[in-house]
């Protein structure tokens, strides 16, 4: 299994399409397009062996707020991660995409990165696979000003270098071809497939999401900005006491304090969420979900001797699990 994560508009789900050719993928620039945890399979060629890869389209992480918070997008990533877990479902890699055209890291990419280092845990961070892409549209003027741009990202002072590269992680450009998609993937999967962090912490160790690194990574975030929007209320409120006719002021407030409620329910989902609490709300409507992993992997076994899923996170199956049993 190989996962694809990154911020809202990277190119997530045109890389998937690109190397599955499932049209049905969508894509779009005019606004967060994915909103769910998806699942694609592809065969992809390596040496003399054709390997069936899950590839993980996931929600980009969004500075915005126009598309999924960081807590909704954790929530279904750990479930269904919590799910190949329990399918013995190993990932193989996971691809953290970057587009060169952007100038500066954003709050979002930073916390993503936060996330994803706590996800897989500190052993299996080789696995991890920066991809930089939209290489093609950097005009020939600009190729050095880029080109310094990788290498920055790269440098030992950047969060991806203290994170990932320190522990081994992978990197590669991607120039929007299919030649240089599946040329990555096959890079991938010479890493030895590993179960991440937060799938033993969720199942074996039956921790709430809110309870495991990173889940704490979103909490302390949420923490931070619930401070932010308070000191914002007390601004508000003395403008409120100063001119009572502005009825503007009273929006504001409103506003605030709505934000300051979604806030406190992200918080409270988070801390509430576990594997546990996920298979119990999902009895009775999980069967279709579950089935379809149980579909994946029986496939991904087929082949040969080794299966495969790609995207963000790769896999390898080892026993096939009982339909009768999971559902
Ligand atoms: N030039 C160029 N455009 C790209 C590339 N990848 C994606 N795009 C465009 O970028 C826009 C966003 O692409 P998506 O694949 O929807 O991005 P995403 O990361 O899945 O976005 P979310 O689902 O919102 O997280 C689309 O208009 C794509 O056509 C690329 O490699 N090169
Ligand atoms: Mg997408």
């Amino acid at each position: 299994m190989i996962i694809v994560m990154g911020v809202t508009g990277t190119g997530k789900s045109s890389f998937l399409k690109l190397l599955t050719g499932n049209e049905a993928i969508q894509t779009s620039d005019s606004e967060c397009c994915t909103t769910d945890v998806q699942g694609y399979q592809a065969d992809v060629p390596l040496n003399d062996t054709t390997y069936r890869v899950t590839f993980v389209d996931t929600p980009g992480f969004d500075d915005d707020r126009t598309g999924r918070d960081d807590a909704s997008i954790l929530k279904d990533v750990s479930r269904w991660l919590a799910r190949a877990y329990q399918n013995q479902i190993k990932v193989v890699g996971v691809i953290y995409l970057r587009r060169i055209t952007d100038e500066r890291p954003t709050g979002a990419m930073k916390r993503s990165l936060k996330i994803l280092h706590e996800m897989i845990g500190k052993d299996n961070l080789a696995i991890a696979h920066m991809v930089t892409n939209r290489w093609e549209q950097v005009a020939s003027g600009d190729q050095e000003k880029a080109d310094r741009r990788e290498q920055k990202l790269l440098s030992k002072d950047q969060n991806w270098y203290r994170l990932f590269s320190a522990y081994g992680a992978g990197y590669s450009r991607h120039d929007g071809t299919y030649a240089s998609a599946t040329y990555i993937i096959r890079k991938i999967l010479q890493n030895s497939p590993a179960y991440l962090q937060i799938q033993m912490q969720l199942v074996d160790k039956k921790m709430a999401l809110g309870d495991t690194p990173a889940g704490k990574v979103v909490i302390c975030d949420l923490e931070e900005e619930s401070r932010m929007v308070r000191n914002d209320i007390a601004v508000v409120e003395e403008e409120i006491i100063a001119e009572p006719e502005k009825s503007e002021h009273k929006e504001e407030e409103q506003k605030l304090r709505e934000r300051l409620e979604s806030l406190n329910t992200e918080k409270v989902e988070l801390e509430t969420e576990s594997n546990e609490s996920f298979m119990r709300s999902a009895k009775g409507i999980g069967c279709v979900f579950v089935c379809g992993i149980i579909i994946g992997v029986g496939v991904a076994v087929m082949p040969a001797s080794v299966a495969m899923n790609a995207a963000v996170v790769v896999v390898a199956i080892a026993r096939k699990p009982s339909i009768e049993r999971l559902c």
